[in-house]
């Protein structure tokens, strides 16, 4: 146990200790968005000839409010793209840990002989990547986490088989090494991974615009405001800070009255959102055609679904789902994504109602 706690206060602090070159407070290597800018659509990589391959560096920096942030950012400084496959295709990533060596810091060996992957000492700097929802082999150099441990300084290479019969729709990938991956995806190091073909179980989605919005959580800059309840961590839209207490909404930019397909992913470590769209303060209908990256209504992803209307989504963390929404129209004067209060219970993480965005016409 002590060992354990040791771990954690090491991790939460590990902005701190990592040496001064690696960090920048502009954001450096992995940069975030202004509070209050446009939402924009996270960078797309394709997969072509049923093969994508990328180059993934892992790096940390200090974002604007001094936050310790963490990236998967390819050399030509592509930061979280959205990797989007067929079912069937492989993905080939070439991972290295660009993260300083922490001399002196905490190392503990995890695996021996045949069940070394990567290397077999995890330290403070150790990452690796989960494929979250994807159906994928759990063995060595596919989906595997715990046991693969890339280190500072090192390259590890994944080949991850998505399988024909993956259900079209939303997963993500991020860190998750056991006793730090809080950290490291607070950090931010997440993206998502489309597996195409929604459009032929959902044939409501063709051709609309789509979008693909990722809340992530981090840790809290402002202290307790007496009146305002008070969250365990910040939350951001698109890299989007929308920081406790003024919670500066992003800006989503959409025509008037028109639907688009909307692809949420709650890729927080520990933040359990409920979203709702509200014009003048009315929730409005949400028509979900997937979650957690299953088209709703055909379970094995193959045969035609049915769309669910609701009022509002709950989505834990890892969560995804994907809904038609349309526009507001002339009338409406305030527009806006928000998640609602969620009540979890006295041992619960604080999750009080905040705005996630606005929505402007463009
Ligand atoms: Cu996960």
């Amino acid at each position: 146990m002590k060992r354990i706690v040791g771990w954690l206060f090491a991790t939460f602090c590990l902005g701190a200790i990592l040496p001064g070159g690696a960090m920048a407070a502009d954001g450096g290597k992995c940069p975030r968005a202004a509070a209050g800018s446009d939402v924009k659509r996270p960078p797309d990589l394709y997969s072509t000839n049923g093969v994508l391959n990328v180059s993934f560096d892992y790096w940390t920096a200090l974002d604007a409010e001094g936050r310790t942030s963490f990236c998967f950012v390819t050399p030509g400084g592509v930061e979280s793209p959205t990797l989007h496959v067929n079912p069937g295709d492989t993905i080939n990533i070439a991972l290295t840990n660009r993260l300083p060596q922490i001399p002196g810091g905490p190392s503990e060996i995890v695996a021996s002989g045949s069940k070394v992957c990567g290397s077999p000492a995890m330290t403070l700097t150790s990452v690796n990547m989960h494929f979250h929802g994807t159906n994928t082999s759990p063995k060595c150099h596919s989906d595997e986490v715990i046991r693969t441990l890339v280190n500072s300084g090192q390259t590890f290479t994944y080949t991850l088989k998505i399988p024909k019969d993956e259900p079209p729709g939303l997963y993500w990938y991020h860190p998750h090494i056991h006793g730090i991956s809080s950290v490291s995806v607070q950090g931010g190091a997440s993206g998502a991974i489309v597996v195409e073909g929604i459009q032929n179980i959902q044939p409501a989605v063709a051709g609309l615009p789509e979008r693909i919005l990722i809340v992530r959580d981090q840790a809290r800059v402002a202290h307790h405001v007496k009146g305002i309840p008070t969250p365990n961590w910040d939350i951001s839209l698109n890299y989007i800070p929308v920081d406790y207490p003024d919670y500066n909404p992003a800006v989503i930019k959409m025509k008037r009255g028109t639907q688009e397909f909307w692809r949420v992913a709650n890729a927080s470590a520990n933040t359990i959102i409920d979203l709702q769209l509200l014009y003048d303060g009315k929730p409005q209908p949400l028509q979900i055609v997937g979650l957690d990256g299953v088209p709703t209504g055909s379970h094995d992803g193959k045969h035609q679904g049915t769309i669910i209307t609701q009022k509002n989504i709950l989505l834990p963390p890892a969560g995804r789902a994907e809904f038609i929404v349309t526009g507001p129209s002339r009338r409406v004067q305030d527009a806006q994504l928000v998640t609602r209060k969620i009540d979890g219970g006295p041992a619960s993480d604080s999750n009080p109602a905040r705005p996630l965005a606005v929505i402007e016409e463009t």
